[in-house]
């Protein structure tokens, strides 16, 4: 264990977040101090000074010298002044140096792995926001899950963090999620706060160069999704994931290969029901029936399909009087996709009798949907049945652990394989012109800007 004063000078020295502050008001950028990606350095030295907020944060377990450490900085003029200027501050460089071989642990807090401890990683997570969500994804992580560990809690309800830590050993709670995210003992950032609070604590993820994982929708404006793309590509690398469960539901993976495997055709159509049994009285709009609800089916499209939505339509079939008053339950949203493929859904939040998603997908030769029905029928005074889910924690309950599975394994690897933030922007700006299409009851083409080389590769599970 170091002395409190070693570590100090490790972080201070040795942190991303010390780095990037002192590399921002330099203007020379974030992540300017690692001239290559860690996982190169890995493969070249085994001992390494990697940042805590760079990755994952290893930590050497050798002594290195101040020369080696400048070293790893070479090559770049701007760098190397830049670890000049801080070994001038008081030799940190140095001092960071000389404790590099010990390791860092504090009282409940999991350990930080050394590099040949790789695979046995815990990754740290801090949740913000611990509602419906944030709460189910905790006790995943703790207690479903393998290789995280929930570190760190908070919600703008304070007493509703204070009550979930109290069930999380070594947990803290913090006022503000900012604090959260700049927090040493967290790795890494689940984002389960209400939708327009998504856009500030992403941003300060990507800023502290930790990977975040945050429920749709990633913001809810096209505008604060460019924020985060941007922010993203500033910082080099893919840190953000978004919570598009579906894309992990073995269901909706069937369907995507059997589609791929042109076992019905080339595809002509989708049908597509989402229900939910209700929704809150107050504060659900219309447009969240779309931006909330339907933006798994407009993720889906363009998953399933490998196109891009093009044009989208709202139709407003006569309303429900179950839906609050200004609710126009339910509705008829059809994705046009640039290749032709029209896919409708019905969006209905006010179902009353459970959670029913349902999709088929039609084409040339055939068809293939998703199987209906829970796993058991009862037949019962000359009836049959069986059970509908009652909501997404139970219908889609598999899918998430698969998705957050996934996404630990891919932290602790140092990648971000899930769908990201372009996905994220896309699905937004999609559900807008919904908005636009449901006022206007006009096709509104879709105008998604051209994706950037850095989204090249399509995000999510194959
Ligand atoms: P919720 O209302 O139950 O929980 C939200 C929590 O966030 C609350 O505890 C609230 O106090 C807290 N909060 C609000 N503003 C905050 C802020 N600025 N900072 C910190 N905390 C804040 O809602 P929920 O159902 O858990 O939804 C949370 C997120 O999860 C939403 O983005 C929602 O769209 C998403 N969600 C996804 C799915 C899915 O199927 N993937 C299902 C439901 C909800
Ligand atoms: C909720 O927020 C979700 O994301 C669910 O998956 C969705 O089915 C539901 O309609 C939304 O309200």
């Amino acid at each position: 264990m170091a002395p409190p004063e070693a570590a100090a000078a490790m972080t201070r020295c040795g942190s991303c977040a010390a780095f990037g502050k002192l590399a921002r008001e330099r203007g020379l950028g974030r992540h300017l101090h690692h001239p290559q990606p860690a996982s190169r350095l890995l493969r070249r030295r085994p001992v390494l000074l990697l940042s805590r907020g760079r990755s994952i944060g290893y930590y050497a377990t050798e002594q290195i010298t101040r020369d080696e450490l400048t070293g790893l900085m070479a090559g770049d003029g701007e760098l190397e002044q830049l670890s000049h200027e801080l070994e001038a501050m008081g030799g940190a460089a140095a001092d960071a140096a000389q404790v590099l071989g010990e390791e860092v642990q504090e009282p409940g807090i999991p350990r930080r792995p050394a590099p040949g401890e790789r695979a046995a990683m815990t990754v740290r997570v801090g949740v913000i926001g611990t509602g419906m969500m944030g709460g189910d994804h905790i006790r995943r992580i703790s207690q479903v899950l393998s290789g995280g560990a929930v570190t760190a809690v908070s919600d703008a309800d304070s007493g509703r963090a204070a009550q979930v830590a109290a069930g999380l050993p070594g947990a803290r709670v913090h006022p503000a999620g900012q604090e959260l995210i700049t927090d040493s003992a967290v790795d890494a950032v689940v984002v389960t706060s209400w939708g327009p609070a998504h856009e500030q604590y992403v941003l300060a993820a990507i800023a502290a160069g930790k990977p975040v994982f945050c429920e749709k929708p990633l913001a809810t404006t096209a505008e604060a999704c460019q924020r985060i793309v941007a922010a993203e590509q500033a910082a080099g690398r893919r840190l953000v994931q978004v919570g598009f469960m579906r894309r992990y539901d073995a269901g909706y993976r069937a369907l995507k290969a059997a589609v791929a495997a042109g076992e019905i055709g080339p595809p002509l159509l989708m049908h597509c029901v989402h229900r939910n049994a209700a929704v809150p009285p107050y504060g659900f709009t219309t447009e969240m029936m779309i931006s909330d609800s339907a933006v798994h089916e407009i993720d889906l499209v363009r998953w399933l399909f490998g196109e891009e939505v093009a044009a989208v339509r709202v139709l407003k079939p006569r309303r429900s009087s179950r839906g609050a008053a200004g609710l126009h339950d339910p509705l008829l949203v059809v994705l046009e996709t640039a290749g032709g493929i029209l896919v409708d859904v019905e969006v209905f939040v006010n179902a009353t009798y459970g959670y029913d998603i349902r999709g088929e997908i039609v084409g040339e030769h055939g068809t293939v949907a998703l199987a209906d029905g829970g796993r058991t029928v009862l037949k019962h005074g000359g009836r049959r049945g069986d059970a509908v889910p009652a909501d997404w924690r139970e219908r889609f309950g598999a899918a998430f652990d698969t998705e957050l599975q996934d996404w630990l394994t891919s932290v602790a690897a140092g990648r971000c394989t899930g769908p990201g933030s372009w996905d994220g922007l896309a699905a937004t700006v999609i559900a807008q012109a919904c908005h636009q299409a449901l006022h206007s009851g006009h096709r509104t083409e879709v105008a998604l800007p051209a994706r950037p080389e850095f989204y090249a590769r399509p995000g999510g599970p194959a």
